[in-house]
This record gives structure tokens, C-alpha cells and sequence, in this order.
């Protein structure tokens, strides 16, 4: 098996429909062992459960990464619980909801720092504390998405951080890779989760991707699942500083490509909408 003997750790599983429980999902069927975090009490009952399901009962601890003292703690649990790790994933976000539909412009300077410090400074300040943990050969993952690049409407806010999070991903690379350590990205298509809910006109987005996209569909966490998987193991040994779309190649469409019907006119109206 592909994981086999690798050990790490995975922040960011809110419930079964989180990305990062699919990433866990693909790395435990290939022999990983694996440690959860959760954000606080009310997500620890619905992560306890899920990291049984992968034999890891006893792999959970909190981890809300605006403390960081709860960042070191975690550090602490790893090294006692597990010594050498050799993956994380880092599948967390969030920005307040003001930052998340409107004008851009009206975005409060307290909004952008908690988006900015959750969703983008929490990838180096982990990467720094669990970097004594990492093995010769490890691999750190993160999760982005389109609106990093180009405008998506509602977006917003969350479009900047992405934006910042590719590029600390890259910085990381550089850094850590002279210590065997490798750091990607995944820039995944839109899915619904808790997170997307924060979205407005998210399933506009869903329907406007399945519609668009060349695979005609929009992706699954099975489907990220496999795609982190791969980047975690040493299949992808090669593999650093990467921003890879798992997202049904909906990035590279440049026009959506619209069939006509008998009188001229578009099959797919504006709403993506037969
Ligand atoms: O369409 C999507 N769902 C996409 C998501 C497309 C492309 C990328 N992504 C990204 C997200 O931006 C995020 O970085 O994937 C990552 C995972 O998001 P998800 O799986 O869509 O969402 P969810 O299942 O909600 O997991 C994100 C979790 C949080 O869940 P809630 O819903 O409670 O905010 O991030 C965690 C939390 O568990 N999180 C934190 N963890 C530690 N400390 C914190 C925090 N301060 N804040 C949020």
C-alpha cells in the first residue's frame, strides 16, 4: 500500500463532508496512520467519531490555529503520541461573513486579518512548529481554490487569502526543501461543505462549474481525496511547490463552450441553466 508506514497529521475534518476527511479516507485506505484535529468542543463530537472510523481513537487534539498555543500543544501530543510524522494537511479556512458577499471595498481591516491569519499565516505557523517532527522525506498539503486567481463572485475576501496561501505555499517549498520536506496545494472545484455554505450563491457557483467544465461535473472528496493521497505519498516525490486543480479542468476554459440550438440560440442561458 502506498501509505504504508507513513504517519501524520490531518486539520480541518468539521464532519464526513469536509474535504480533508475525504483526503483522510484515501490515506488510511493506503496504510497511513493518522492523527485529527478538531476546532473546538462542538466540532471534538463529530471528529471523535470520524477518527475511530479510521482506528485513530486515540489520535484527537484541539487545534484552533488563531491560538497558538494550542499549535505547540499539538506539536507536544504528536512528538509524545507519534515521534516522527511525514505528512499534514492543512485544509482549514475562514473569513467572516462580511467578507464573503457585496462590494469588496467595504471589507473592515478586522475582517481581513482574522481571514488572513486562519486561512493563510496558520499554514506557517504549523509548518514551523511540527517542522522538528517532519521526517527526511515528508509532505505538507494545503487546499485552495480558483478564486485565488480570478474573480469569483462573493468570493471575495476568501479569493485574497487563496491568493497569499499559493504563494506561502511556494515560499514553503523553497524553504523546506532543501530538509526533504515537500508543499503543494490542491485547488479543488467547488463542493458543498459546511465552509462553502459561508459562500453566497453557492450553489449558483456549482451549477455554473458542472455546466462549464470540461468533465462536465463538479468534484468529489473522494476525488480530492485521492489527488491529496497522491501528493502525501511518494508517488509525487518529485512534486513541490504545486498547485494542482483537482477540479474537473473547469480552470482552463478561457470561453464556456455553449452548444446552439435549431433557432441559433445558446442551450446554456446565463444561469447555466438548460
Ligand atoms: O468548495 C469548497 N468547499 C472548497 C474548499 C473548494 C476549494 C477549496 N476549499 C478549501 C477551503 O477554503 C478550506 O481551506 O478547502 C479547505 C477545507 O474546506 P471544506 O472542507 O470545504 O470545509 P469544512 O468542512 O467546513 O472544513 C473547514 C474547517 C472548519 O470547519 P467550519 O465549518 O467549522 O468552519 O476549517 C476548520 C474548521 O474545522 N477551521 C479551523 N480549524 C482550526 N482553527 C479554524 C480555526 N481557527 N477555523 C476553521
Amino acid at each position: 500500500m502506498l501509505m504504508n508506514g507513513k504517519k501524520g497529521v490531518i486539520l480541518g475534518v468539521a464532519n464526513n463532508k469536509s474535504i480533508a476527511y475525504g483526503i483522510a479516507k484515501a490515506c488510511a485506505a493506503q496504510g497511513a496512520t493518522i492523527a485529527f484535529t478538531y476546532l473546538n468542543d462542538s466540532l471534538k463530537k463529530r471528529v471523535e467519531p470520524i477518527a475511530a472510523e479510521f482506528g485513530s481513537e486515540n489520535l484527537v487534539y484541539p487545534c484552533d490555529v488563531s491560538r497558538p498555543e494550542e499549535i505547540v500543544a499539538l506539536k507536544e501530543s504528536l512528538q509524545k503520541d507519534l515521534g516522527e510524522i511525514d505528512f499534514i494537511v492543512h485544509s482549514i479556512a475562514f473569513a467572516p461573513k462580511e467578507g464573503l458577499s457585496g462590494r469588496f471595498y467595504d471589507i473592515t481591516k478586522n475582517a481581513f486579518d482574522i481571514a488572513m491569519d486562519i486561512s493563510v499565516y496558520s499554514l506557517i505557523e504549523i509548518t514551523r512548529e511540527l517542522k522538528p517532527l517532519l521526517s527526511k522525506n515528508s509532505s505538507i498539503l494545503t487546499l485552495s481554490y480558483y478564486g485565488g486567481v480570478k474573480y469569483i463572485p462573493n468570493y471575495n475576501l476568501m479569493g485574497v487569502a487563496k491568493a497569499a496561501l499559493e504563494m506561502t505555499t511556494k515560499y514553503l517549498a523553497e524553504d523546506l526543501g532543501k530538509d526533504g520536506c515537500r508543499v503543494n496545494a490542491i485547488s479543488a472545484g467547488p463542493i458543498k461543505t459546511l465552509a462553502a455554505a459561508g459562500i453566497g450563491d453557492f450553489r449558483f457557483m456549482l451549477k455554473w462549474n458542472e455546466a462549464h467544465a470540461p468533465l462536465k461535473k463538479n468534484v468529489s472528496i473522494d476525488e480530492v481525496g485521492n489527488s491529496g493521497m497522491y501528493l502525501l505519498s511518494d508517488l509525487s516525490s518529485a512534486v513541490t511547490g504545486e498547485i494542482h486543480y483537482v477540479d474537473c479542468g473547469f480552470n482552463i476554459m478561457g470561453m464556456p463552450a455553449v452548444e446552439f440550438d435549431e433557432n441559433g440560440k445558446p442551450a446554456i442561458a446565463w444561469n447555466g441553466e438548460k
